[in-house]
Order: C-alpha cells, then sequence, then structure tokens
C-alpha cells in the first residue's frame, strides 16, 4: 500500500472497488460524493473567522443546543451534495429532527442510506480548535420509500464509515471494512492525497480523554478507572497523559494514532452519555475496530447495539483495545447490569 502513497482519494476509491467483484461503484461515487461535500464545508471552515459565518443562529436543533452559522452551512452542503449525487435514498443529520428522504428521480434507484453529524465540536468553531464532520453509510434494508429502518441498524452492518477532521491540516479518514485510510487534502489541488494507508491503533496507549470537569457525577467504576489512570506505576506507563479538546473527532483522531481512550460516559446529568449512537458512535467504533482497538458503552460492543431512536445516545468507551477491555474491570455486578 505504500507504493499507493500519494494518490487521490477518488483514484484510490476506484482502486479498492476492484476488491469487490459485485462492485457497481455506487458506493465509490458516494464516498467521492461525501468527500467533494467536505471539500466545500472545509473552504467556510478555513475561512470562518473573516466572513459573517462565526456565531450562533440563534436557533437550538433537535438535541437542544445552540445552532452555528457553520453548523447550519454544513448541514446543507451534507443534505445538498448526497441529493445530488443520486447514490443516497434516504439520510439522518444531528441538525435535523427527522430522516429525510431522497424524492428526486435520479435517487430513485440509489442503495444506500447515510448518516451524519455534519459539524462535530461546534463549541469549538469560536476558538479555531479542531472539528470535524462524521459519516456512516449503510445498504437500504427496505424497497420503495425508503422507512427509518434503513436507519436504525446495527453499527455492525455499515458498509462504510468515516470522518474529515478540519485542523492543523484538512483529512479524510475512512473505512469499508478493508482497514482505516488516511486522505491529507493537498489545497494546491484540491484533492484528498493519501497519505495514512492502513492506520492501525496501538493496542496500548498512554492517554485518556476525558471531561474530567464532570468527576462528581460519574458512575463509581469511572472515577475508578479515572483514579487508575493518574497512579504512579512507572513499568505500565502510569500516569496517563489527560488530552481533551472537546471535539470527538479530534480528540479521536489523535488517540487512533498515538493509542489512548476516550471515554463519554454515563452521569447523573446525562445517563445515556451525550454522544449519539448512529452518527458519533457507530462510525468511530467501526473504524476504531478496524484499526485493531474497541469500542464498547463500559460492557457492550457499540456496533452490536441495536438503535430504536434515530438520536439515541450512548456512553462510549473507544480506542486502544487493552485500554478499553480494563474498563469492566472496574464494574461491581451491580453495575455491569
Ligand atoms: P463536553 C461536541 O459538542 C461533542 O458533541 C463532541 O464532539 C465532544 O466529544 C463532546 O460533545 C464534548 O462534550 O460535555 O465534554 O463538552
Amino acid at each position: 500500500m505504500q507504493d499507493l502513497k500519494g494518490i487521490t482519494f477518488d483514484e484510490f476509491v476506484i482502486i479498492k472497488q476492484k476488491d469487490f467483484s459485485s462492485a457497481s461503484g455506487d458506493l465509490s461515487k458516494l464516498l467521492r460524493d461525501i468527500a467533494l461535500a467536505s471539500k466545500v464545508i472545509n473552504r467556510e471552515v478555513n475561512k470562518a473567522g473573516l466572513g459573517e459565518i462565526l456565531g450562533m443562529t440563534g436557533a437550538r436543533n433537535v438535541q437542544g443546543e445552540e445552532v452555528q452559522k457553520l453548523d447550519e452551512y454544513a448541514n446543507e452542503q451534507m443534505i445538498k451534495y448526497m441529493k445530488a449525487g443520486g447514490q443516497c435514498c434516504a439520510m439522518g443529520s444531528e441538525e435535523e429532527e427527522d430522516f429525510i428522504i431522497v424524492n428526486e428521480e435520479h435517487a430513485k434507484d440509489a442503495h444506500y442510506v447515510v448518516l451524519f453529524d455534519p459539524l462535530d465540536g461546534s463549541s469549538n468553531i469560536d476558538v479555531n480548535a479542531s472539528i470535524g464532520t462524521i459519516f456512516s453509510i449503510y445498504r437500504r434494508v427496505s424497497t420503495g420509500t425508503p422507512t427509518i429502518d434503513d436507519l436504525l441498524q446495527a453499527g455492525k452492518h455499515q458498509v462504510a464509515a468515516g470522518y474529515v477532521i478540519y485542523g492543523s491540516s484538512t483529512m479524510l479518514v475512512y473505512t469499508t471494512g478493508n482497514g482505516v485510510h488516511g486522505f491529507t487534502l493537498d489545497p494546491s489541488i484540491g484533492e484528498f492525497c493519501l497519505s495514512h494507508p492502513n492506520i492501525m491503533t496501538p493496542e496500548n496507549g498512554k492517554i485518556y480523554s476525558i471531561n474530567e470537569g464532570e468527576n462528581n457525577n460519574w458512575p463509581e467504576y469511572v472515577k475508578e478507572y479515572v483514579q487508575y489512570c493518574k497512579e504512579n506505576v512507572k513499568e505500565e506507563n502510569r500516569p496517563y497523559s489527560l488530552r481533551y479538546i472537546g471535539s470527538m473527532v479530534a480528540d479521536l483522531h489523535r488517540n487512533l494514532i498515538k493509542g489512548g481512550i476516550f471515554i463519554y460516559p454515563p452521569t447523573t446529568k446525562a445517563p445515556k452519555g451525550k454522544l449519539r449512537l448512529l452518527y458519533e458512535c457507530n462510525p468511530m467504533a467501526f473504524l476504531v475496530e478496524q484499526a485493531g482497538g474497541k469500542a464498547t458503552d463500559a460492557t457492550n460492543r457499540i456496533l452490536d447495539i441495536q438503535p430504536t431512536e434515530l438520536h439515541q445516545r450512548v456512553p462510549v468507551f473507544i480506542g486502544s483495545k487493552n485500554m478499553v477491555e480494563k474498563i469492566p474491570t472496574f464494574m461491581k455486578s451491580e453495575a455491569k447490569a
């Protein structure tokens, strides 16, 4: 794969498509549509301070969160390019209360549905910290008019997933179940170029990522695990380092590359955690498992969870395999239920 370094995302997707003899090319086209939408989003994110696009819209989304102007812009672009590409028959967005059916004639034979968080980490937009777009793709299961069941599929049925991180460089990281590959946007040619083939996350890491300010609101097992992370045990590389940006894409991208664990646990304020299963935890879990890591809700594999609602939340412990596997050892029998 090293000899492919530098080729564009579009070329790579077509080359990898040959790995699937049955591939019609539709998924390749859909992935390229997502990459195109992210380039348009990137253009605005990169100059956000110069235009009238920073700040709040004054509206609140289905999550009750204040909608940033860039959130709205990113959402509009994702919807626009999914509709225009003709490969997507329905979609779900963090910014949309209900799922969207694509009625355009050119999408009538579309096989795929897409779920996305158009701009994750939006509280970081105005302070120039890294943010990202997260996407998750399934084959539809319905016939005729798409239904919510096309979107409420367990994460293990995803055909592709990934994110675009708008950071010191803009990167697209994705998987179709054959490894995780990273592409860096070359602004001089406007193309994502292969820079990180076959990303594997270390089985052990020295980073833990959690919002320590919520310490008093965590379950006991989380408090005990975080205390474990802080203990002086040199031969086990403890204490670990706390790294938390408050942007899931940025925290997970760092931990994917360097190793580590990201935790958004249940809290007294958010008993199911804060992060959404369908368009945050499932795509990230698919990627991390493909990179040799693990993702659970403390005891259950994220990808096995059967969704019941479009915006349902789930606690998430995700990252280096041995670190995620440590979590249940801190749970007393009553907490494992
Ligand atoms: P908290 C951003 O708003 C987000 O959805 C994720 O990107 C991030 O990991 C999390 O919320 C941060 O939440 O409660 O620690 O500010």
